[in-house]
């Protein structure tokens, strides 16, 4: 440790530097060298790398087998260049305000760019050694309406791997070719194990992925039924998209440098649907949970932790601030959303078994506070119309069937409103946004204006989005109006504090 603030050499990570690493750097404690291929992973981005492929290192150190992980990206960025160059080796940094904490995993044997050309990660998930499959491609990726959960069959790239399916782009067309692929070949059963924040998210991928399959035609259909399985997954680490600063905080702390450092904090959690197809890794063993039914769990995660994201990320925007920490350092904010998840929220939530719902939201909202995770509003703010159906529209659903009052969640979903109204030309685009229904909102709020009645009929007519019969609700509709005025004011934080005065 005592020459940390002068590093010797500023090397590359390698295998080859392992083992002169500092002695406070956790290594892999097993013989990557023995690795073997099981596991196929396509999404090697930041929340992967501090999730699934840890857990994965875990159980290799303790439990060895043939878990080996190949790492696919079919979207940017590329891999070569990163863990590709490290020989999948990175360092995993867990900070909690002051303190650095660093591992280096080594589940990752080797990576796959296949941003172009499905060929590579076809090769990959078709090969009879990979038994599972498992997936962070972000809520978008499954080409599903969020809405209702169905294949979205006017999707582009859907269109286009219907029409072209030995050339997929689509994670549904890359999957299905992959299965056909299998079935054609050694006929092996695979898990798909989706791990993105969608709700069921297992039913999702097995909704996509079967339709695409019988609009195909032929056997495919019926060979997915009886050896492929999608069971669903709660996921749950803070991984924010890493920065040149990490970067250099590893070269400064422990001499190194690793182009595909990733922070996270401390708490994790993986909680997988019991129901595989072929043999599956013994996550459990190392602190996930196989379940019967992740329901609970599911709606616990992303009604309390990921809504209370999402609310703090559109307010934190409109309040002008640019962190999760520095949105819930504000008293106002803060209560805010401690008052919506206690009032509104937690009515709506199913028991979960050895969980106090209390005492999970007090843990959420403190994880939310730990100023060493960067993670930016506009990162959480971006693919709303994917997140806010699970997020605050469900809970929504769930509290207007029960007779309960709505006046505190219906503000982030305006709050979302305002985001991306706010961005319009109309407005003076004070920031960038991306979502795959921006530019329909840009163009409504173009057309409309400011009336924020006719804004909000507008794009609560999005139908992809608010299923018609909660659009058609008229408490829901008249806290949504009232809401987007307050919201679209000059002090959108003064309309927060007005309601929760209220
Ligand atoms: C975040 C999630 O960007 C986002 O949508 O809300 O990535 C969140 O940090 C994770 O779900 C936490 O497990």
């Amino acid at each position: 440790m005592g020459d940390r603030s002068q590093p010797v050499s500023a090397e590359n990570l390698s295998p080859a530097l392992l083992g002169r690493l500092p002695s406070e750097v956790r290594k892999p404690a097993y013989d990557r060298t023995a690795l073997r291929p099981g596991i196929a992973h396509i999404g090697v981005g930041a929340f992967h790398r501090c999730h699934q492929a840890e857990y994965t290192d875990d159980l290799l150190a303790k439990d060895f087998d043939r878990w080996g992980l190949v790492g696919i990206n079919i979207r940017p960025p590329l891999l070569a260049d990163t863990l590709g160059r490290q020989d999948g080796l990175y360092t995993r940094l867990i900070r909690q305000n002051d303190e650095v904490e660093a591992r280096i995993v080594g589940s990752i044997m080797r990576v796959v760019d296949s941003q172009d050309n499905a060929a590579p990660a076809l090769d990959v998930l078709a090969s009879p050694e990979i038994e599972m499959v498992t997936m962070t491609v972000t809520e978008k990726g499954y080409c599903h309406i969020p809405s209702s959960g169905a294949l979205d069959l006017d999707h582009p790239d859907i269109v286009h791997d219907l029409a072209n399916p030995q050339t997929p782009r689509s994670v549904p067309g890359i999957l299905a070719r992959a299965l056909e692929l299998r079935m054609a070949t050694h006929g092996r059963p695979v898990t798909l194990l989706s791990c993105d924040n969608v709700p069921t998210n297992g039913t999702i991928l097995g909704n996509v992925v079967r339709t695409f399959a019988e609009r195909r035609g032929g056997k495919l259909a019926d060979w997915i039924e009886a050896n492929v399985a999608f069971p669903s997954a709660m996921v749950d680490r803070i991984a924010p998209a890493p920065t040149a600063a990490d970067i250099d905080t590893v070269e400064q702390r422990f001499g190194y440098r690793d182009g595909a450092v990733v922070v996270g904090e401390r708490f994790r959690q993986w909680v997988i649907e019991n129901r595989f197809a072929g043999r599956v890794p013994r996550w459990d063993l190392v602190g996930a949970s196989f379940v019967d039914d992740v329901t609970p769990f599911e709606h616990l995660k992303m009604r309390v932790l990921n809504g209370a994201q999402t609310t703090l990320s559109y307010l934190g925007v409109l309040g002008g601030f640019e962190h999760t920490f520095e949105a819930i350092a504000d008293p106002l904010l803060a209560d805010f959303v401690r008052r919506m998840l206690t009032e509104e929220t937690l009515p709506t939530l199913m028991p979960v078994p050895g969980i106090s719902p209390t005492a999970y939201v007090e843990q959420s909202l403190s994880r939310l506070t730990n100023t060493a995770i960067r993670h930016r509003n506009h990162q959480i703010a971006t693919d709303g119309s994917q997140k806010i159906v699970q997020r605050l529209l469900n809970p929504i659903r769930d509290r207007l069937a029960k007779g309960g009052g709505i006046e505190l969640l219906s503000v982030p979903v305006a709050s979302w409103m305002a985001y991306l109204i706010k961005a319009s030309a109309r407005f003076g685009r004070a920031w960038q946004v991306s979502d795959p229904f921006a530019e329909r909102i840009a163009t409504i709020a173009d057309r409309i204006g400011s009336n924020s009645k006719l804004l909000a009929d507008a794009i609560l007519g999005i139908d992809a989005v608010f299923d018609p019969s909660l659009a058609a609700n008229a408490m829901f509709r008249a806290h949504v109006v009232a809401d987007l005025d307050g919201l679209l004011s000059n002090d959108p934080i003064g309309f927060v504090r007005q309601v929760c005065s209220g």
